[in-house]
């Protein structure tokens, strides 16, 4: 039997569930497609379900399962451990939500979720993400290019830089009742970065609404830079002259730069970049240029040293 690499699969095939069978649902071969199809995925059928297009950004091969992206999370305000994300985000109210975008732009304007929802056709964007820890997964993010959002408010040529917060609500988020980072949780890009395609503004994964522990109800998803420049449950987008000084970089200035590309040549100063461990896998990667977007990305940065822009 044989699965087809994501670029062949059909559109009309999108939200089929079978698309996402991991390598272990590889193996067991139609097996797995019975049991999906039998409805004993029925709980995350359930839920609302998101209509969007394949999109031919999306890299081929398998994505990581639900369970998987789902129970592994960086997510700091919620807590340290990869658990913790699943264990205290359901407390998170993400309605209603709104997105402030101002700054630098011609028409400063608050978007609501329901409006972000609609703002242009939602794609199924599989992408991988490489969190500067060493792990790596693969996820069918649906969403947009930030750059239609940009568009709408009219960046002034000053806007520079991008910057993004996430939400501060120690009520419901108990790690920020612990100064871990400085909340609220801040990252930023450059102009081109924000508005190149592959910038996501991401509303759901694998067909639905985002959960909680994803950065519900939106997120930023950065592709070829470390997972942490993909700031989650973002509650403000400002355009601004000058780089923004994230979270990290406030916290560890030597460990963390700004543009934080993924790049198996240059070292976290506590440990090598050069490979990572796939989640639900045993042996290690190496890990790609520019988390394998190289082609996409690369000349945004011809001429620069990207060990003094780390
Ligand atoms: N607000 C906020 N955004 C965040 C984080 C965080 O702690 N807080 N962690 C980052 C890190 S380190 C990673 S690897 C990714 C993980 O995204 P995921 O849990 O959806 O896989 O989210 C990023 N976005
Ligand atoms: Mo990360």
């Amino acid at each position: 039997m044989l699965i087809k690499p994501a670029s062949d699969i059909a559109p009309s095939n999108i939200t089929d569930k079978t698309l996402y069978l991991n390598r272990r649902q590889f193996m067991q071969g139609a097996g797995a497609l019975a049991l999906a199809a039998s409805g004993l995925h029925s709980e995350a059928a359930a839920a609302p379900r998101l209509a969007a297009r394949r999109s031919p950004l999306s890299v081929a091969g398998a994505a990581n399962t639900r369970d998987e992206i789902t129970g592994y999370n960086n997510f700091y305000e919620f807590g340290t451990d990869k658990a913790d994300p699943a264990a205290n985000a359901g407390r998170l109210v993400t309605r209603p939500w709104a997105v402030q975008i101002d700054g630098e732009v011609l028409k400063p304007r608050t978007f609501d979720i329901d409006e972000l929802l609609k703002l242009a056709p939602l794609e199924e964007r599989i992408y991988r993400l490489r969190c500067v820890e060493g792990w790596s997964m693969v996820i069918p993010w649906i969403g947009y290019s930030l750059s239609e959002v940009l568009k709408r408010v009219e960046p002034t040529g000053k806007a520079k830089y991008v910057e993004f917060t996430t939400l501060r609500r120690p009520e419901q988020m108990i790690g920020q009742r612990g100064a871990v980072l400085d909340w609220p949780y801040v990252e930023g890009l450059r102009i081109d970065e924000a508005m190149h395609p592959l910038t996501l503004v991401t509303l759901g994964l694998y067909g639905e609404l985002l959960p909680n522990q994803n950065g519900a109800p939106v997120r930023i998803a950065v592709p070829w830079k470390y997972g942490f420049k993909s700031a989650k449950s973002i509650v403000r987008i400002r355009l601004v002259e000058k780089p923004p000084v994230s979270s990290w970089m406030r916290a560890n200035p030597s460990e963390y730069g700004f543009y934080s590309n993924v790049n198996p040549q240059v070292d976290h100063p506590r440990w090598s970049q050069a490979s990572e461990r796939r989640i639900g896998e045993f042996f290690k990667r190496k890990t790609l240029m520019f988390n394998g977007y190289a082609d996409q990305v690369a000349s945004m940065y011809t001429g620069m040293d990207l060990r003094k822009y780390f």
